[in-house]
């Protein structure tokens, strides 16, 4: 039987970050890579945070993608508590576009590092893929899943023809 166990954690601030983090969430699913994905707020569940990056090593978990949006306290609070890498997705905000989320997860004070992705849907792509990149130093079916998404890509590009 295939082994179950999350290698990645995918979480949010709220389900109101689904429909980006989703973008994660399938990228890894593409990839065959386990993954959990969870509600964990910085702000309105502070002790189940805490629960999450205390835990995270233990249950084998490689790398935590973390979106939040506004005051994004979430990835560098979960980096504060694990040594698990922590990529933070800066979620769009409604009132400043994301500019807010991003700025608070890229600011991190020296010693406690959150790799930041790009604002959105790119972020979350993104985030997932930097994830696979991590796994697949070590996995070669994640290897070779990871260049054929890059051939692919390449492929695409060099087919395309301008109307
Ligand atoms: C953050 O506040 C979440 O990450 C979300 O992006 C933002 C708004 O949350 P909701 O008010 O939609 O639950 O904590």
């Amino acid at each position: 039987m295939a082994d179950k166990t999350p290698q990645v954690g995918i979480v949010m601030g709220s389900r109101s970050d689904w429909e980006t983090m989703a973008h994660a969430a399938r990228q890894l699913t593409d990839f065959g890579i386990e993954h959990e994905c969870k509600i964990v707020s910085a702000h309105r569940t502070p002790a189940w945070m805490a629960e999450y990056a205390a835990t995270a090593e233990s249950r084998g978990l490689v790398a935590i993608i973390a979106g939040a949006g506004g005051a994004a306290h979430l990835p560098g609070m979960l980096a504060a508590q694990t040594p698990v890498p922590v990529l933070g997705v800066p979620v769009q905000s409604r009132a400043l576009k994301g500019m807010d989320s991003l700025l608070s997860i890229v600011q991190m004070p020296a010693g406690v590092p959150v790799a930041t992705f790009a604002i959105g849907e790119a972020g979350a792509r993104n985030a997932a893929l930097f994830a696979a990149a991590i796994l697949a130093r070590f996995d070669s079916a994640v290897a070779d899943a990871l260049n054929h998404f890059r051939a692919a890509q390449t492929q695409r590009v060099m087919e395309d023809e301008l109307p």
